[in-house]
């Protein structure tokens, strides 16, 4: 209550300050927090209200900002992360003390996890209560918890240092490599008070919050002289790439070279899939077979089998060159010959430049091999992907989705599940850059509508979520959310009744559901359509097609629940391989 005094005092302030410059005016904590933000550009956010935030929140729209409200800090913190990576400027999240930021945490984690530039920004709990552990309200050592899941965390404990605080979380979430931070806001602080004219003063704009990075020449030198001697070359583009926004300079590098490319998951539509060099649709044969690869913004962690193993050449047969900014990268999971450690945008420029004009393109046997390769693959998949199955099998619904992304290249495709995931990474083809937003590097479920708000918040484009019925579930309540700003959000659930297929039985023989499997038929349309969005229910991949044409022609909300046979996944998806086996056998 005492806070709702303070914060309607500084709004009469407000209203005299326009008056005339005088030398009594006050501002606080809430409005020096909105005035450092907007300062630095900073003018969408995501979150959950409540004590002791909501009336920041109310500020912050009362003053311009654009406030997206949601059902869940979780799905809230997974759009301010996404926002991050489309965007470049940090996403922010903004939740309430102690279980509101452990929701939050998820996506702060998840940021960090995925080089997104995010900002979680809690309030928090009287320090001196907190630090005694005598009971307050919500009370929690947040800082601390904070600290083991993000690049920085940092705490404000006076109005006059809003502003310092707001620019060091920035710089740090952006620069260098980019990643989460947490921001901790005791609700003491949002009532503070100080002189208008000092507060202003007080506050800090991020002067070029992430700076260039130019890699060193001789490391130059280095990865372009394996680069020309090498035979089976291939470059792998990843979402630090996509993330780097220089996609002319990328594009010139892979065509200037003539080196085949692969695509990480994000990394698509970098360049057009159907690029010519492209070879995603022969990724065993490359990785198996390449003897210098050269890494863009992707690491050699799992989703890259560590750069070794049986997915790799033999030990000892394969060279790396990694460019990426953090240098500690170098050298994770196996020996980088070349490191070419600076901003992509840098080093992107650096070796074009070294190229020079009379690059040779790699032997001809090795390009056509992977041509080859592609083309046979390609053709084996095709006729898959026009069957009108009814039920559907995860190709006929994806090949017609493909069909509809080629048509609408602009459209944002948002992705989760483990078979929904699996097979529209590789089925459903991207032509432009940063289109393709998923699970990223844990794989994560539950980004699903926060990724598909933030994505229409931030670029205007129209969002195709394609969700697993499991994964769908983790954040499906955002329906309302969707529904409440009439974004142009499709969603389509692949309900295969359950996580990766609907067939389970409990081996028990008792009454019991199974583990994966859920209620047969659902109909999660119907969630949509309580909202007052569209709903429909669709059994052939004809029906989806119309239907999500309908849906992204309207712009109006819809939920498409798109019954997949349940017996057509496989458990896990593609990586069912990395369960562990019990010695004694399953039933
Ligand atoms: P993917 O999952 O697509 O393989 P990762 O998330 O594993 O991609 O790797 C992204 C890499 O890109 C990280 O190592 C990160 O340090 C790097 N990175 C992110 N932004 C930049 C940038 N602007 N310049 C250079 N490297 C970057
Ligand atoms: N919890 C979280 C946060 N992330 C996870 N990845 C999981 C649990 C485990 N998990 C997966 O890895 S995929 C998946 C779960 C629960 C759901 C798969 O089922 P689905 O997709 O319905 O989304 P398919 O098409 O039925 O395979
Ligand atoms: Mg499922």
């Amino acid at each position: 209550m005492e806070l709702w005094k303070v914060s309607a005092q500084a709004q009469s302030i407000d209203a005299k300050v326009g008056e005339a410059a005088a030398p009594q005016a006050l501002t606080d904590g809430f409005h020096l927090v909105i005035d450092a933000l907007k300062l630095n550009d900073i003018n969408t956010i995501y979150g959950v209200p409540g004590i002791p935030i909501t009336d920041l929140c109310r500020f912050m729209q009362g003053e311009g900002m654009r406030v997206l409200s949601f059902r869940h800090e979780q799905s809230a913190g997974y759009a301010a992360a996404i926002a991050g990576f489309l965007t470049q400027k940090p996403g922010v999240c903004l939740t309430v003390s102690a279980p509101g930021f452990l929701n939050g945490l998820t996506s702060l984690a998840h940021a960090t996890t995925n080089c997104y530039p995010m900002i979680l920004i809690s309030g928090s709990s009287e320090r001196e209560i907190v630090d005694l552990q005598q009971g307050d309200y919500e009370e929690l050592d947040q800082l601390a918890i904070a600290k083991t899941l993000c690049k920085a965390a940092y705490r404000v404990l006076h109005a006059q240092d809003i502003g310092i605080g707001v620019a060091r979380a920035i710089r740090a979430a952006v620069s260098g490599r980019p990643g989460g931070v947490y921001l901790d806001l005791p609700a003491k602080l949002l009532g503070q008070v100080m002189e208008a004219e000092a507060g202003r003063q007080s506050l800090v704009k991020v002067i070029d919050p992430a700076p260039r990075q130019l890699p060193a020449p001789d490391s130059v030198a280095r990865a372009l002289a394996l680069l020309k001697g090498a035979k089976r070359p291939l470059i792998i583009l990843g979402k630090g790439a996509a993330y780097a926004q220089v996609d002319g300079d990328i594009r010139a590098l892979v065509e200037k070279s003539g080196i085949p490319y692969l695509p990480m998951s994000m990394a698509k539509g970098l360049l057009p899939d159907d690029h010519p060099q492209s070879a995603g649709a022969a990724r065993s044969l490359v990785l198996k077979e390449a003897d210098v690869v050269m890494l863009v913004g992707a690491r050699l962690n799992w989703l890259l089998s560590h750069g070794k193993g049986k997915t790799w050449g033999a030990p000892g047969t394969q060279k790396f060159i990694q460019v990426d900014i953090e240098p500690r990268e170098m050298d994770s999971n196996v020996e980088i010959a070349a490191p070419l450690v600076g901003d992509i945008g840098s080093c992107v420029a650096a070796l074009l430049k070294g190229m020079g004009d009379k690059w040779a393109p790699p032997p001809a046997g090795w390009t056509s091999l992977v041509s080859e390769k592609k083309d046979a693959n390609v053709a084996k998949m095709r006729p898959r992907l026009q069957n009108n199955n009814v039920p559907m099998d995860y190709h006929g619904a994806l090949g017609a989705l493909r069909k509809i992304i080629a048509e609408r290249p602009d459209v944002i495709l948002v992705n989760e599940g483990a078979n929904t995931l699996d097979f529209a990474r590789s089925i459903i083809d991207m032509y432009k850059p940063r289109k393709r937003l998923d699970v990223g590097t844990w794989g994560i479920m539950g980004i699903g509508m926060g990724q598909a708000v933030a994505a229409a918040v931030e670029t205007g484009c129209p969002v195709l979520a394609v969700e697993g019925d499991s994964a769908f579930g983790f954040s499906g309540m955002e329906v309302e959310t969707i529904c409440r700003y009439n974004l142009p959000v499709c969603v389509v659930v692949f309900n295969n009744n359950g996580i990766y297929r609907g067939t389970d039985v409990n081996p028990s023989g008792g009454s019991d559901a199974a583990i994966t499997a859920f209620v047969k038929g659902a109909r999660y349309d119907k969630m949509m359509e309580g909202f007052g969005g569209v709903g429909v229910h669709v059994t052939s991949p004809d029906e989806l097609s119309r239907a999500v044409n309908e849906a992204l022609d309207s712009g109006r909300p819809t939920l498409i629940n798109a019954a997949i046979d349940e017996k057509a996944g496989t458990e896990s998806g593609r990586i069912g391989n990395l369960n562990p086996q019990s010695v004694v056998s399953k039933k």
